[in-house]
């Protein structure tokens, strides 16, 4: 390999070579059907997808091509894609629905249509790479109680440039359950140092691409029928399938190519709050058992639907596959979590001297994470940006998993004190006294202080504790329950 990486080869090249020895035996693997709902596609993404398809794919893996039209009004995917996709060297079924039915309801025609032994979902604006079936098979393979995602790079909304993204995330959510990316636990990253083509669990999808065996994915539930357009389905499919005996993970050597699109080419009938947030409310309802009631406690929209949801099929559902707990997912799928337990702290933490909450951060990061120094502000009454959890292994950790974080050793000047992304090193970690109402930085044990000059954008600092009442902290408990 030494060899390869002084000569002509990029890294692509260097990990599709790589990545062909992982699926050597890749004529084993399942047939997919490949499923591709759309509603008013452009034509040039929907082909751009359908040729990478055709190219990039072993034609023995392909079973067919399912297109399924959720009631485009466009005019050139009427007549115009019938006639073209006649032409092409797959097989090909077009479903048409005559009135607007989702998303969801769009994938499950596609999927009850299907003849493959896998199903492979992509959204109708994507560019698969060499190997992305391939791998994603595999992982079905071995295990046909796994849903393969692929790594998801982007190709730029303006110069449709196709842009590699970072291997190095999984995805998760947020107190709002949004689905997001989070940098890799620390064990995963040591796991990938020694291989790096190996698949690796993650807690949420990210909805749009992935394969799954198609009994499995009718045995686990397909997905939930009253879900209406967009939203919510990927997160309820990640904890259907975690809590009830499966797994979700990213497979990377399967890498494709996604528009991120700055805003949405189709409308929400019935509005964002009776599509997004009633999906989010079914999803909260049916797998978040006690945590729902978090939720719905910081978010409004939510909770206005929550009354009109009827979930009793999937509760039924959930208790026929004898599905986990939220608390065990939490547990076990995804231990760095940030949501509130009964083992941890959850609440505001206060400055005694100053009267003042610490609060998030507004300024969004690389990550698209919260980061910024810490600083306090007046204390509202719980608002969700001044809560905080304090694990029982001491960090101290909000939303968005971004943790507080101070510098280890000394420097030159005050010891700045930030909120940036956890990372679950011991620089993020914190002991709080409850008797002293110290908070210390473990490491060098100083105290959590409000710097001398009192300028509240300098942020916060550790210094030696004194005692003075600028460093001491009080951990208002909030019920999130
Ligand atoms: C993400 C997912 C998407 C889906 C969504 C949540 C990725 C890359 N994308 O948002 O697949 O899970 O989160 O629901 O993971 N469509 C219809 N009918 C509709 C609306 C959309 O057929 O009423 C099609 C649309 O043309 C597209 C697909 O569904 O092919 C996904 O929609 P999107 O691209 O707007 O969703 P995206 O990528 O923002
Ligand atoms: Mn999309």
């Amino acid at each position: 390999m030494e060899k390869l990486k002084s000569g002509t080869l990029d890294g692509l090249h260097i990990r599709i070579l790589i990545c062909s020895l992982l699926y050597k035996d890749f004529l084993d693997y399942p047939k997919a059907s490949i499923i591709i709902v759309f509603h008013n596609e452009a034509w040039s993404t929907l082909l751009r997808t359908l040729w990478s398809v055709i190219n990039r794919s072993p034609k023995e893996l392909i079973e067919e091509i399912i297109l399924v039209d959720d009631a485009s009004e466009r005019e050139f995917l009427r007549k115009p894609l019938e006639e073209y996709l006649v032409k092409l060297p797959v097989k090909i079924k077009l479903i048409r629905s005559v009135s607007r039915i989702g998303l969801i309801k769009a994938r499950l025609k596609g999927a009850e249509a299907a003849s493959g032994e896998a199903l492979t979902f992509l959204d109708a604006h994507c560019e698969c790479t060499i190997g992305w079936l391939e791998s994603l098979l595999a992982v079905i393979h071995k295990n046909k109680k796994t849903v393969a995602c692929p790594v998801i790079d982007i190709i730029h909304d303006d110069t449709f440039a196709y842009i590699k993204s970072f291997e190095l995330h999984w995805g998760a959510f947020n107190w709002n359950l949004q689905f997001r990316w989070y940098t890799l636990s620390t064990r995963e990253m040591k796991r990938r140092k020694h291989d790096a083509t190996q698949p690796f669990p993650s807690p949420a999808m990210a909805g749009g691409l992935f394969a799954i065996d198609r009994n499995y994915f009718f045995e686990i539930g397909s997905y939930d029928e009253n879900m209406n357009v967009w939203g919510g389905e990927n997160l309820e499919m990640s904890f259907r399938v975690w809590q009830c005996g499966g797994r979700i993970e990213i497979a990377p050597c399967s890498h494709v190519g996604h528009i991120f699109r700055k805003s949405s080419p189709y409308s929400f009938p019935g509005g964002i709050t009776k599509t997004l947030f009633a999906n989010l409310a079914r999803v909260a309802l049916v797998w978040l058992d006690e945590w729902s009631n978090f939720y719905f406690k910081y978010n409004e929209q939510a909770r206005s639907m929550k009354e009109d949801q009827n979930v009793s099929s999937r509760m039924e559902l959930k208790k026929r596959l004898k599905c986990r707990s939220f608390e065990w997912y939490l547990d076990n799928v995804w231990p760095q979590h940030f949501f509130p337990k009964d083992n941890r702290f959850f609440g505001r933490i206060k400055n005694i001297g100053e009267d003042r909450c610490l609060i998030k951060p507004e300024r969004k990061g690389l990550t698209n994470q919260p980061m910024g120094v810490a600083t306090l502000h007046r204390c509202v009454d719980e608002i969700i940006e001044e809560m905080f959890v304090m694990t029982s292994d001491g960090f101290i950790m909000t939303d968005d998993s971004v943790c507080l974080d101070a510098p280890e050793k000394p420097g030159i000047g005050p010891l700045r004190v930030r909120v940036i992304a956890c990372s679950g090193f011991s620089r993020q970690k914190w002991e709080y006294d409850q008797n002293t109402q110290e908070l210390k930085h473990t490491t060098n044990q100083k105290c959590l202080d409000i710097p001398l000059s009192k300028n509240i954008s300098d942020g916060l600092i550790i210094a030696d504790c004194d005692g003075k009442s600028s460093q001491k902290w009080d951990f208002q408990s909030v019920d999130w329950k």
